[in-house]
């Protein structure tokens, strides 16, 4: 899939257009922003890491559930994903007081919240983002109906009931984050955005350090350091799948065995009921991988570089857990 037109430019991303109308590709920048772009810098190769640590969020959450525009991720900075119109409402997830909460409301740094909080801010750079209530994004026309404001809350807390625990198996503390969705071409709202250290904060469960964009915020140094470490923490938190691949010789190949079952089936009175028949090899893998649509992409490697000859076989490749 080729980049065509730069749809879009973002303090993180840019967008392009596909040959698919359907499908953009989100490149991932270096750039570091914060304070809505009154502190910049690039640090090299966090575009990078991001591509990556996004990919293996969206393929958790799509493993449990959550509709999401991933599609794929093409290559070190580019991810593919499902066009969709981004609503322009940051919706923020808070397990533990830190940031503007504090700021805003004097709750102390690092209090635990007794309960996941959802919030929502307006995406607009010009005004700073400002925190909104549910009558303001209706009456700015921000959604199209009340009720979708109300998929944006359970999908937040359930985006947060998934990556809490997950993030917590590599001594992760989800602090809180930074969540947007998009209407897709059947105006569903699915997640869309990246979901990084750029717009999560983490803390490391026993020291307490700070492993995401604060630390640029903040000056403390080490931005790559820290995304790099968030990166290689979940990359081990692999799981088991099967592959099965089905093998077949393509649409006008000869295909002599089938052609002697069919020959076979045809004498024993079946010649009106049979048509045609393909006789095909199933390969079946164990494999180890980030998601399924990980364990997917890497069976598809497989199949391109051994597993089929693919100037004469088809393959389709199935999923399933453990
Ligand atoms: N966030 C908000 N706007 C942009 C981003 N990335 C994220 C922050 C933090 C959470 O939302 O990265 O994880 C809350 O931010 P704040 O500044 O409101 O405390
Ligand atoms: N407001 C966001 C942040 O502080 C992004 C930005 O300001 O560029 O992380």
């Amino acid at each position: 899939m080729e980049k065509l037109e730069l749809l879009y430019e973002g303090k993180g991303k840019k967008l392009y257009s596909t040959s698919d109308k359907n499908q953009f590709i989100a490149e991932f920048k270096d750039d570091l922003t914060a304070f809505n772009a009154q502190k910049r810098s690039q640090e090299l190769g966090k575009g990078i890491l991001n591509n990556e640590i996004s990919t293996i969020i969206f393929g958790e959450l799509s493993d449990n559930g959550i509709k999401t525009h991933f599609l794929k991720k093409l290559n070190e900075r580019d991810m593919l994903v499902k066009r969709v119109n981004i609503i322009p409402i940051e919706v923020v997830v808070r397990n533990v007081a830190t940031g503007s909460l504090t700021k805003r409301l004097g709750i102390p740094e690092g209090r635990e919240l007794t309960t996941p909080i959802v919030e929502f801010y307006y995406k607009n750079d010009a005004m700073n983002d400002p925190i909104i209530n549910d009558e303001h994004a209706v009456i700015m026309g921000l959604v199209d109906k009340s009720e979708e404001l109300e998929t944006l809350k359970v999908q937040a807390r359930k985006v947060n009931d998934i990556l809490k625990p997950f993030f917590a198996k590599v001594g992760l503390r989800l602090i809180d984050f930074k969540l947007e969705f998009g209407k897709d071409q059947n105006g569903e709202i699915i997640l869309a955005d990246e979901i990084s250290p750029d717009s999560c904060r983490f803390w490391d469960s026993t020291t307490g350090e700070k492993l995401d964009k604060d630390r640029f915020r903040q000056d403390i140094g080490g931005v790559k350091v820290a995304y790099e470490e968030v990166k290689n923490r979940i990359l081990v938190l692999k799981k088991g799948y099967k592959a099965i691949v089905n093998i077949f010789l393509k649409e006008g190949v000869l295909d002599s065995a089938g052609k002697a079952v069919n020959h076979a089936l045809g004498s024993l009175g079946f010649g009106e009921t049979v048509n045609d028949v393909r006789i095909g090899r199933q390969i079946v893998l164990k494999v180890s991988a980030n998601s399924k649509s990980d364990a997917e992409a890497q069976t598809r490697q497989m199949c391109e570089s051994l597993l089929a000859n693919t100037v004469i076989e088809d393959y389709n490749i199935e999923i399933i857990n453990g």
